[in-house]
């Protein structure tokens, strides 16, 4: 199983490939690509957002000419998101174009993968229509489209809006605005037309861009999403041109953020970003079943069902929606391993609705250590990945009496006793994990559940206590994010700049008195020094070396003599302060 917190630990042995990818000018660029990640509020809840506020869950399929090409051009493989080969490998525009003579996904098969998105728990299906290339997956008047310019000569869109129709799914497309690599005039495209004379933005936008978002949004019936992509500089003008069109086209689509300037209904996180805390509003996370985007051979770094299942109930936790990728292959179908991990998290998902559908975010407004929490109305769902050994689940902060608990599986439902230690609720629960990747403890509270959000120090379960939750003074805590091939990004939060004196204080409820084996998760350069100290007075003092990527260092035991609030304070005492970059401190409870 690869929890989140083992993922984090798995970045500090990973090797980076270029660090201008990691340098925070590149990150900002993402920024400007990603645009203004704001969205327009007043959606309300009878109208268009249904879907997606309910759904939580859809699919997003990558597929184009770069399929065909699987992230290999003339023998050369590009590591990176299949679908920028194009340009990353800086193939000539007639040659990509020649592409399209060989292109021929005869095994497409829109009802199977209406299917697998069904049978995995997805509610909608997002597909490029157009990606950065500007190859049209649908017939276009433009002639650089599947219908015109391959062997195949159909219009998997229309299938695939059909298929989506007839099992009940929702549907949308995804379009490239802004980049157009292989138009005149579109972004990162050619500067000039065939002629000679120079072609502007304006032209790509008139000629092809505006024509091919109506041509998507009146030949495929009712969307239920527009997805448009890296807004960059686009002029404003253009944008509210495209999202008058879709609002007088298409009135029941959402627009996510990236169409830029603010004018989406809801907020499009960066890519492969589960954020550690509630967000309010709607929002959405888009992430891969692998690292690339689009098919690519050699790409077998799969996410498992528990892997799929954690990274989903995390952001539904956090008030989002769920929108996962996969990459057909040149002939059309869905790599197996990911349709296989896909569906058997669909499974899962199918014996608990209730804890994606309709769920509301947990209370505690961040992940426990070992799962998280969802919510229906006085109904919390406590979905356990990493079951206690020693029949005790414990739970932080609960303040609102409980009416009942019961561990719920597919045989049935099974009542649960418990009892309050101070801040925290104790459920006896049978040793042996009742159902995997995730058991499900479902507790009716007496009224609105209140929650005392203070993170837990647990007796019997692993303790990570990012960052993000500490309080620092006398250094920087920022967002970084980076990519360790091209365009599968990472997401950290970090303590950096650490003047003398400068400190990470962390507030924790603990559990229980008792001995704890303490690791903390940074990178820099060269040795350095830590302390980490409580307010009972206990400290840690450690030298450890360091490396230019996250890794997880022990630094020793760490003993809290009395349960209840406590702080924990980590300052650097020796070592290079620009680069000292701290993520996170891990307790292990010891024998
Ligand atoms: O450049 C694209 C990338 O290829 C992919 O489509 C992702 C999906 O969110 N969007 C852009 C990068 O953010």
């Amino acid at each position: 199983m690869r929890s989140m917190h083992n993922q984090t630990t798995q970045l500090g042995f990973a090797i980076l490939a270029a660090t201008i990818l990691t340098s925070p000018v590149f990150a900002q660029r993402m920024d400007k690509l990603w645009g203004d990640r704001t969205a327009q509020a007043g959606v309300g809840p009878s109208d268009r957002s249904a879907l997606f506020r309910d759904g939580n869950y859809g699919m997003f399929i990558h597929w184009g000419l770069y399929s065909h090409l699987g992230g290999k051009w003339k023998g050369r493989t590009f590591y990176g998101i299949g679908e920028w080969i194009k340009r990353q490998m800086n193939i000539p525009d007639d040659e990509y174009k020649a592409v399209a003579k060989e292109f021929n996904p005869t095994q497409f098969n829109a009802r199977e993968i209406v299917r697998v998105a069904k049978e995995a728990g997805m509610r909608w299906i997002i597909i490029t229509a157009k990606h950065h290339d500007g190859f049209a997956m649908f017939k276009s008047k433009h002639p650089f489209n599947i219908v015109d310019a391959t062997p195949f000569g159909r219009d998997p869109m229309k299938e695939l809006a059909d298929a989506c129709r007839e099992a009940g799914l929702g549907f949308g497309f995804y379009y490239s605005h802004n980049q157009d690599w292989t138009e005149p005039g579109g972004t990162r495209g050619p500067r000039k037309n065939p002629d000679g004379t120079p072609a502007s933005f304006e032209q790509y936008f008139r000629r092809k861009c505006y024509q091919q978002v109506k041509e998507i949004c009146t030949q495929y019936g009712p969307l239920s999403f527009v997805w448009f992509d890296t807004p960059g500089r686009i002029p404003k003008k253009f944008v509210e041109q495209l999202v008058k069109l879709v609002r007088e086209t298409q009135p029941q689509a959402m627009l996510c953020s990236r169409v830029g300037y603010g004018l989406g209904d809801y907020q499009s996180k960066g890519d492969m970003e589960v954020p550690p805390r509630n967000i309010e509003g709607l929002w959405e996370t888009c992430d891969t079943t692998n690292d690339s985007w689009s098919y690519a051979w050699y790409d077998q770094n799969w996410k498992d069902a528990t892997e799929i299942l954690h990274r989903l109930v995390a952001t539904v936790a956090r008030g989002g929606a769920y929108l996962l990728n996969v990459g057909p292959d040149g002939k059309g179908r869905i790599p197996t391993p990911a349709k296989q991990y896909l569906l058997e998290a669909g499974q899962w998902i199918n014996r608990h609705p209730s804890v994606i559908y309709a769920a509301g975010p947990s209370p505690w407004g961040h992940a426990l250590a070992w799962g998280d929490v969802t919510t229906q109305n006085d109904t919390l769902s406590l979905v356990v990945f990493d079951w206690p050994q020693d029949g005790r689940l414990l739970l932080p902060g609960l303040k609102t009496p409980i009416e009942s608990a019961r561990i719920v599986t597919a045989a049935g439902e099974t009542p649960v006793e418990w009892e309050r230690h101070g801040a925290w609720t104790v459920f006896r629960v049978p040793c042996a994990k009742p159902e995997t990747p995730a058991a499900v403890i479902e507790i009716q509270t007496e009224e609105t559940p209140q929650v005392d959000q203070t993170l837990g120090v647990y007796p019997n379960t692993d303790t990570t206590l990012l960052v993000e939750f500490a309080e620092v003074t006398g250094a920087e805590k920022k967002q970084l994010r980076w990519m360790e091939k091209f365009g599968e990004w990472k997401h950290i939060t970090q303590v950096g700049q650490w003047q003398d004196g400068g400190k990470a204080v962390w507030t924790v409820n603990v559990a229980e008195p008792g001995d704890y084996m303490v690791e903390l998760t940074y990178k820099g350069e060269g040795r350095m020094v830590w302390r980490i100290e409580t307010d009972e007075g206990a400290m840690l003092q450690n030298q450890q070396n360091s490396a230019t990527v996250y890794h997880t260092y022990p630094f020793g035991r760490l003993v809290f003599a009395k349960p209840g609030k406590h702080t924990l304070t980590v300052s650097l005492i020796e070592g290079d302060r620009e680069q000292a970059s701290l993520s996170a401190m891990c307790f292990h409870p010891m024998e």
